[in-house]
């Protein structure tokens, strides 16, 4: 047996980009300050039952003060490219009118910190944190709410525009639709099928009317979507399985990729919903044409396969993390990639979250040990490695996550980080896995 920071010997390409992602309510905290307004999430967590021990992201890794901090972790760890997201309701409180200088000023200092440190911005506008007041107007059920969406990316362009080169719409609308109004155990925390698919679509539509507000603006600066894609697999070979496999896919990854990439949902999604979904109603003219608007990349985020049973249920095939969705399967990493460039074209590629969950304890020595990390992210870049070799035209990659945080309902036992976050104390510590990434980062190599 070798150890999981033992070399594989595959080289990346010359420029390839080494990240870590994070998001704006998983870590700043600073809830109250500086005249951000409350959002979804704000509202849900401190709903009594809603997130595991009664965790909220009020305080969180209180990132928005030590942004300072973890600027030079980054640095420390070598990155060259960093994606965060910015918060709706620090720009727009109540999620219309002027935008807030004081919350356009945070990521304006964190994106300069983040050049002078050599390290690439990427910035994520939405994800999650819709302003509770948006959300008291029906949230991304009112069609009103994508165009809102529209009017706040048009002044985060204005204000930060040049500075960040990469920019990203919505983070997983697919998350947004299954856990938010189909599980209900993410906010807005609904339980309501008919609901969820015209929320698909005007997350889709505000994500095409973000890409025409940044071309509007004249910008060189790239935008994409973010999808979490999961290959589906049939889970055996009973009658039937292939059919029920190819539908799920639609409901996991053709939804989203199609009506971005092809202009159209898939016609196998839209029969099942019916012609008389609120989907099918929802749909406008000159719609498809605003949410397929010319992208420049996709980012991908890849955390699990799906076994799909021949009456459209799911089943398990491989150890699951602690996180109970997530089966570890590396070889997914390469299917989905592949799959995306022959379904898609060549459009570039940026993976902008991989990572693993690990009961992460902080030493009487100071050291976090996370071994299983090292050999999640190791043998998922070994199937990344592979699929650039087979001419997925991949820029970039990003471990979710930089650092321990708020982990939704899951609050924060589950802990994703390369850096471990004594919460009471706000310490960080580099974490066994940390310290692999900084040589594979420096090595360009696994
Ligand atoms: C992502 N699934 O969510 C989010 O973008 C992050 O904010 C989050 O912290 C991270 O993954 C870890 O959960 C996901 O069911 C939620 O496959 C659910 C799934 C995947 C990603």
């Amino acid at each position: 047996r070798t150890s999981p920071e033992a070399r594989l010997g595959l080289r990346f390409p010359e420029r390839f980009g080494w990240g870590a992602a994070t998001s704006a309510y998983q870590i700043e905290g600073a809830a109250k300050e500086d005249g951000r307004g409350e959002s979804v999430w704000d509202t849900f967590s401190h709903t009594p039952g809603r997130v595991r021990n009664g965790d909220t992201g009020d305080t969180a890794a209180d990132h928005y003060h030590r942004y300072l901090g973890d600027l030079d972790l980054m640095q420390e760890l070598g990155l060259d490219t960093y994606r965060f997201s910015i918060s709706w309701p620090r720009i727009q409180a109540d999620g219309t009118g002027t935008p807030n200088q004081r919350g356009l000023d945070f990521y304006r200092r964190l994106v300069d910190g983040l050049h002078q440190r050599g390290i690439a911005p990427m910035a994520t506008l939405f994800h999650w944190d819709l302003p509770q007041s948006l959300q008291d107007i029906g949230g991304w059920e009112s069609r009103d709410v994508a165009y809102r969406f529209a009017d706040y990316a048009e002044a985060v362009f204005a204000a930060l525009g040049d500075t960040v080169p990469v920019w990203l719409t919505i983070n997983e609308p697919k998350t947004v639709v299954q856990n938010g109004y189909l599980g209900g155990h993410h906010a807005p925390g609904l339980r309501d099928p008919a609901a969820a698919y015209l929320v698909a679509h005007h997350l889709q539509l505000a994500h095409g009317l973000a890409v025409q507000a940044l071309r509007a603006t004249g910008s060189d600066s790239r935008i994409g979507p973010a999808l979490n894609l999961h290959p589906c697999y049939p889970a055996d070979d009973s009658p039937g399985v292939e059919e029920a496999t190819r539908l799920y896919d639609g409901y996991e990854n053709r939804l989203y990729l199609d009506s971005i990439f092809k202009g159209a949902y898939p016609a196998d999604v839209l029969a099942d919903l019916g012609p008389d979904s609120r989907l099918a109603q929802g749909i406008r003219d000159g719609d498809l044409a605003i949410i397929s608007a010319p992208v420049d990349l996709l980012a991908v985020q890849y955390y699990t396969p799906i076994y799909v049973t021949a009456g459209g249920g799911i089943t398990r095939k491989w150890p699951t993390s602690v996180a109970s969705w997530q089966q570890i399967f590396p070889e997914g990493m390469y299917d989905i990639l592949t799959r995306v460039t022959r379904d898609y074209g060549d459009v570039p590629l940026t993976i902008t979250e991989n990572g693993l969950p690990t009961p992460d304890v902080l030493a009487a020595d100071g050291t976090v040990d996370d071994p299983a990390r090292i050999e999640f992210l190791r043998d998922h870049l070994a199937a990344v490695h592979r699929a650039i070799a087979d001419g997925v035209p991949l820029e970039s990659y990003h471990v979710w996550s930089l650092m321990d945080n708020f982990e939704w309902n899951e609050g924060y036992e589950q802990r994703w980080g390369l850096i471990y976050v004594d919460f009471p104390t706000q310490r960080r510590v580099l974490k066994r896995s940390a310290h692999w990434y900084r040589g594979v980062i420096a090595d360009n190599a696994i």
